[in-house]
This record gives structure tokens, sequence and C-alpha cells, in this order.
């Protein structure tokens, strides 16, 4: 069984690589809920919904997020009536939070609700949320602490960042389906090319996933999401910058630590690769730019062969 720990843009480019050469009875994918928000009656998952999207081949490649093909009258009519319109709520991508609603209303866990989703939409694989429970990820800023998406969405993630907190992660109840394959034979964790302050840290901060790591009989796998010293896509860079930290793929090797055993590094940062090396990594040189769909079953291949040689 392969576990792999995604958030965000990156973290679902790596999910679908892995999901093309793992058949669903061998891969669980654990998504950070910590960006999720309530907004206009709905329970928002963005990171969840990223990767179904993403699984099920009807995500929207330019932005990143919610659907493709999406329509506009819903926000449009929502501007004319002067709604909040910071947040964008496609009129496909409607139909899954009210969907969503109804089914939490019903008092079904976020997992169960995730699940019936994906199945809706077609997608076999395990998307399991860290928790069944809210956390939510507050952004502490000079001017004190910011809820998510209004730092990343309302406020274009532009004020210097100086901490986080993940709200309710103490009392963050994992899954049934992640406690059975936590409780199971596990072959390797892969921490996909996500954030590691906003999307893995909330997933490693719920207690029984970080007791989990720690004592763990199985490799740890991360691919680094800053590359030439730019993250690929979101405030990655900024956010180092911002905490003291030099973006590149050595200081995230620095941050995590113990917590990984293996560091999968582009290319364009093979000069790092000894440095890393110093750290007791690791380190697999290769291609981790995803640009298509097959280079993320491409990079799924060569870091499911750095767990299987635990090279
Ligand atoms: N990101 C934006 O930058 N602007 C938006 O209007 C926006 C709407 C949105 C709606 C549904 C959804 O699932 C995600 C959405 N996102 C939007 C992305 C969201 O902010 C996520 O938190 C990011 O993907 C970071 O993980």
């Amino acid at each position: 069984m392969i576990v792999a720990l995604a958030g965000g843009v990156g973290g679902a480019k790596l999910a679908v690589g892995l999901a093309a050469v793992l058949p669903p009875e061998e891969l669980t994918i654990v998504v950070n809920t910590g960006d999720d928000f309530e907004h206009l009656g709905f329970t928002i998952c963005p990171d969840l919904d990223t990767v179904m999207y993403t699984l099920a081949h009807a995500n929207n490649m330019k932005t990143g997020w919610g659907r493709a093909g999406e329509g506009w009258r819903f926000m449009q009519e929502m501007r004319r009536l002067g709604g909040p319109d910071w947040f964008q709520l496609g009129d496909r991508d409607l139909a899954v939070h009210v969907l969503r609603r109804e089914a939490l209303a019903r008092g079904l866990p976020l997992s169960q609700v995730t699940q019936d989703l994906c199945s809706r939409f077609g997608v076999r694989h395990a998307v399991v949320p860290m928790s069944d429970t809210p956390v939510r990820t507050r952004v502490k800023t000079a001017s004190g602490e910011l809820a998510f998406q209004d730092y990343f969405v309302r406020l274009r993630c532009a004020p210097r960042v100086s901490g986080f907190r993940f709200a309710g992660v103490r009392k963050a109840c994992v899954p049934p389906a992640l406690s059975r394959v936590m409780r199971g034979r596990v072959d390797a964790v892969v921490v996909c090319p996500s954030n590691p302050y906003v999307s893995v840290a909330p997933i490693t901060s719920v207690p029984a996933i970080g007791a989990w790591l720690r004592q763990r009989k199985f490799p740890v796998i991360a691919v680094s999401p800053i590359i030439g010293g730019a993250a690929v896509k979101g405030p990655a860079a900024k956010m180092m910058r911002e905490l003291g930290a030099k973006p590149d793929a050595l200081a995230v090797a620095r941050h995590y630590g113990g917590a990984v055993d293996c560091w999968v590094i582009d290319e364009q940062d093979a000069p790092l690769a000894a440095a890393i090396k110093r750290l007791g990594k690791r380190v697999v040189v290769t291609r981790t730019l995803m640009t298509h769909r097959r280079d993320s079953a491409t990079l799924a291949r060569r870091v499911l062969r750095a767990a299987k040689n635990n090279e």
C-alpha cells in the first residue's frame, strides 16, 4: 500500500500520476483539509475537490482548481445582486458544493461524503480527508490572523506570514478508511510536491498521523515543491523567504528534517544533491516538473522505484 500526502495543485498532479500506475487497492491519497471553509452556507473543500477533479480528468488545467469547461452565470448573477464575489463558484462546481452540504447536513462524515462524490465522478482510487472533523489553517501575519482563503484568495497571498496555526487539529478525527490503512502494511509514504506549511503540515499535525509517521517502518519519499528556487505554483517560496528560509530544495529538506528519508529533486537542483545527502538523505535527481499527465505517471514510477529500492 502506498500512502500519498497531497494538497493543492502539485499534490493533485503527483496523486494522478500514482493513480495511473497503481491499482485502487494499492494507493490511498490523504488530502489536506486545512484550506476548507464555510462560505455562503457551503463547506468548501478545495484540496479534496482539486484531487477529485484531477483524478476524474474534470479539472481546470488553467486555474489549477475547479472544473474544466466551467460556466459562471451563478457568479455573474451573484455580482449583479451585490453578493460576495471574491471567491468564484463555477456553475458545475456548485453541484458538488450542494451535494456535499446536503450529505454533511445528514450527518455523514466528510470521508464518506468524499468517497460518495468520488464514485459519482467515476474515481475509484481512495481520496481520504486527513480528518473527519474540521481543521482550519489560520495564517499569522503582522496585522493578525487570517483564515486561509482570506489570505490566499481575497488578499492574493500579499500579507507577510509569520506562522501558521491549524485550528481543531488536536481534536482531529482520522477517518476509518485511513485508520485501517495506518494499521495495515504500508510500503511507503509519498509526500507530494505540495506547500510544506499549508498543505503538508496540516496533515502531519493530525496527532495520530504524526505519531504514525514518527514510528514508521516504511520509507518516506518526498518530491520537492521548489524547483530552481521557486515554487511551481502558489506561495511556498514567498512563505519560505518570509519565514527566513532560502527558497530552495535544500532548505525544504532541512525543514522536513528526519520526517523524510529520500528526496526527489528536479534536474535544475542537481547542484544541491550533495548537500542534501550530507543531511543523511537519499537523493533522486530527475525531472519533477509535471506539465502533462504523462509527466505525472513518469515521475510517479520514478518515486515508486526509489521507494522499492530504498535507494
Ligand atoms: N482560488 C482562487 O485563487 N480564486 C478563487 O476564486 C477560487 C475559488 C475556488 C473555488 C472552489 C475551489 O475548490 C477552489 C477555489 N480556489 C480559488 C482555489 C482555492 O483557493 C485553494 O485553496 C487553492 O487551490 C490552494 O489549495
